[in-house]
């Protein structure tokens, strides 16, 4: 039987961030360095595969500081974690790696150095996610007030209009996010933020890359997961840009053959916590149904790397 010819137009960038790499650089070297079981605090990273390749390696995942002993070390997920984590590992006197992306450190920074202006901040995010959660609390309760849309901008109770700053998580869409913050300024001219927002350069390098296949494309195949803040918003910045089928898959297994029929061109990306193994995994299940011819679409050109902190490169 022939194969139906199909385009493939394949994102870069695409996958690992700097952020990530040294996330989960952070981790093997700390098992490295201490011997299982190293804790970490949340996914490393949102990605199943990641997870649990790190967990055969000697890491336990869990959930809250509590979950792990005082006397085994402890890393922090990429995502960031409020303040009153590093402050109960330092009461338990426990050794502690915080693996928080610079890039989302950063932005605790810029929020504290409001804050210390006697600004109150309005953080642009989502609600319930580990970042929001970790960047929200680097101030006391009340200090950060949240919105998720254009909506919310209208009712946010702040304490003086005049006294203001705004922050945002890394990983949010691009368009909505020029969308709230020029309600934010419409409705409260006099606050202050950063040039733009704090989206990173990898979501921004990411969705822009989908944005130009999404021209060419009927069908796009993101690689992620469903906690994946950056992942998801690619497969919404896919169907903006009109795709008309746009799908997050976690692994070849995921994808949905009948809503590919009759597709001649198809995007295929990865978030930023996805492996580029698992986008060869799904380039290989194409492969194997349909006469493929495969183009990659470049828009950026990344070259950031971040060091692992130093007490992990120091030998012993
Ligand atoms: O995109 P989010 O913030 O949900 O995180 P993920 O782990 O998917 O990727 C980058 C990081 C950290
Ligand atoms: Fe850092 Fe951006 Fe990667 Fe998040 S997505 S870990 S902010 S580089």
């Amino acid at each position: 039987m022939t194969k139906p010819p199909l385009t493939l137009y394949l994102a870069a960038p695409r996958g690992f961030c700097a952020g990530v790499d040294r996330a989960i650089k952070i981790v093997e070297m700390a098992i490295e360095k201490w011997g299982a079981p190293v804790y970490v605090r949340h996914e490393i990273v949102h990605n199943k595969y990641v997870v649990d390749d790190l967990r055969e390696k000697g890491a336990v995942f869990v959930e809250e500081l509590t979950d792990c002993p005082d006397d085994r070390p402890v890393i922090f997920s990429a995502h960031g974690v409020p303040k009153s984590v590093p402050e109960e590992a330092t009461r338990r006197q426990m050794v502690f790696v915080d693996a928080t992306c610079p890039l989302v450190s950063k932005v605790h920074i810029e929020a504290e150095r409001h804050s210390a202006q006697g600004l109150q901040i309005i953080m642009i995010g989502h609600a319930g996610h580990p970042e929001t959660i970790g960047t929200m609390g680097q101030l006391p309760e009340g200090e950060v007030l949240l919105v998720e849309t254009v909506e919310d901008v209208a009712t946010v109770a702040v304490r003086d209009p005049e006294k203001l700053a705004f922050v945002t998580q890394t990983t949010l869409s691009v368009d909505d996010t020029i969308d709230i913050v020029a309600a934010l300024q419409a409705r409260f001219p006099a606050i202050r933020g950063p040039h733009k927002e704090d989206i990173c350069y990898a979501t921004t390098n990411r969705q822009e890359a989908v944005k130009a296949i999404a021209a060419h494309a009927q069908a796009m195949l993101v690689v992620g997961a469903p906690n994946s803040s950056n992942s998801r918003r690619l497969v919404e910045v896919a169907s903006r840009a009109g795709c008309s089928y746009s799908q997050l898959v976690q692994r070849a297994g995921d994808i949905d053959w009948r809503a590919l029929e009759g597709v001649t061109g198809i995007g295929v990306t990865a978030g930023a916590s996805a492996p580029e193994l698992l986008v060869e995994e799904v380039i290989d299940a194409l492969k194997e149904r349909f006469d493929l011819t495969i183009e990659e679409v470049e828009t950026a050109q990344e070259n950031v790397e971040f060091k692992v902190p130093r007490v992990l490169r120091q030998a012993g």
